[in-house]
């Protein structure tokens, strides 16, 4: 019988949240309507349900400085909100109460946890339902709504602490909306993990601003080739545009690297109506990207929440995909809206850039 699938759910990391309860997109309501949507639809009963357990400081340590860590770990401590919120002003995009250090603990020790499982085989794959955000966190940096980058430790603690299990390539797939900027710089220089991130850049004005979400950003030294941009230029992309991407870039250099494990860098933000995206991927959308990326590494294939600030939106597209890792048929069906102009040309000049490394994705497209 096939291994479960699972699923993590901790009401404690809803415990991070503005200090003067000011309105923010980035809030616990997140968490609890899409846990509230797979209770409604039984899908809670059909995995394995786990509780987050914190990530030990030595983990969290393969990506950020000792003085991060530390900002973190004291930072609930700061005796008043009026000082966490001075603190959080040095930082880009960033609030802080008291539960901020535990649950930034505990959604990347959940990071840690689901992923060792699936590594393992224990569950075939999972669902990671964590906040804070990870993606945009750095070495020495929170920004973005994120603290610790939990993908990215997730993937360190496999290379590093788990030699015995076998993964020795990570394909970490980022389809949140905004470029994973803390992610792409962790493993840069790096040929174990293959960073592929598809997210709007709008020549450099859409957040996190700056260029390193540029399709020029391929990866240096022994990491050249391994780090991929899809940077839209617009707002409106949806399920045709990602498929494309998908189809002519994703899919074909996934076959070529052949991962031992699939990390999703799993936003919805990119989902029709949320409130910061533009873009309009469907439910449907998501499930058949997904289940596009089921066929690689036996299956294993995890999936830790990163954006998405429409909170049935969310909730809805986190079902879609829940079915496709649970093998429910019919929920990944093709959509025939067609990609815009502007994306053949954004694929196109992805292609010509990787080809080199990728020789799959020479030539015109098909
Ligand atoms: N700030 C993320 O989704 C985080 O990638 C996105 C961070 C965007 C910061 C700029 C921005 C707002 C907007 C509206 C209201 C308050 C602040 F890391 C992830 F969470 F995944 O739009
Ligand atoms: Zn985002």
């Amino acid at each position: 019988m096939a291994a479960p699938v699972g699923l993590l759910y901790d009401e404690r990391m809803c415990a991070h949240a503005t200090p003067n309860g000011e309105s923010h997109p980035e809030n616990p309501d997140r968490l609890r309507s899409i846990w509230r949507k797979l209770q409604q639809e039984g899908i809670t009963d059909r995995c394995v349900v786990m509780e987050a357990k914190e990530a030990e400081d030595k983990y969290i340590a393969s990506v950020h400085s000792q003085t991060h860590i530390n900002l973190i770990k004291t930072i609930s401590s700061a005796e008043l909100d009026s000082r966490r919120h001075k603190i959080a002003c040095k930082f880009n995009s960033i609030y802080f109460n008291k539960g901020s250090s535990e649950s930034a603990y505990l959604a990347a020790g959940s990071a840690i946890e689901v992923t060792e499982k699936v590594a393992k085989g224990e569950l075939s794959c999972a669902i990671a339902l964590v906040r804070p955000p990870g993606h945009h966190a750095e070495h020495n940096e929170a920004m973005g709504f994120c603290l610790f980058n939990n993908v990215a430790i997730a993937a360190n603690y496999l290379l590093n602490e788990k030699p015995e299990l076998g993964i020795r390539k990570i394909l970490i797939v980022d389809w949140d909306v905004h470029h994973g900027n803390g992610t792409q710089k962790t493993f840069y220089d790096d040929s174990r993990v293959l960073f592929f991130s598809v997210h709007r850049f709008d020549s450099g004005s859409f957040y996190p601003s700056g260029g390193d979400g540029a399709y020029c950003m391929i990866g240096e030294g022994p990491g050249q080739g391994y780090n991929i941009n899809v940077p839209w230029e617009h707002g409106r992309c949806g399920d045709a545009d990602y498929l494309a991407v998908w189809d002519h870039v994703l899919i074909p250099v996934a076959e070529s690297f052949n991962p031992d494990i699939i990390l999703v860098s799993a936003g919805f933000d990119a989902a029709a109506g949320d409130p910061l995206g533009g873009c309009s991927i469907t439910p449907r959308g998501y499930a058949f990207l997904l289940e596009k990326l089921k066929r690689f590494a036996q299956g294993k294939l995890v999936l830790l929440l990163e954006g998405g600030y429409n909170l049935s939106s969310i909730a809805n597209s986190v079902l879609a995909c829940a079915h496709v890792l649970l093998g429910d048929e019919g929920y990944s069906r093709k959509l025939n809206t067609k990609p815009f102009e502007s994306t053949w040309r954004v694929i196109q000049l992805v292609r010509d850039e990787l080809k080199y490394y990728w020789p799959v994705l020479s030539g015109k497209i098909p």
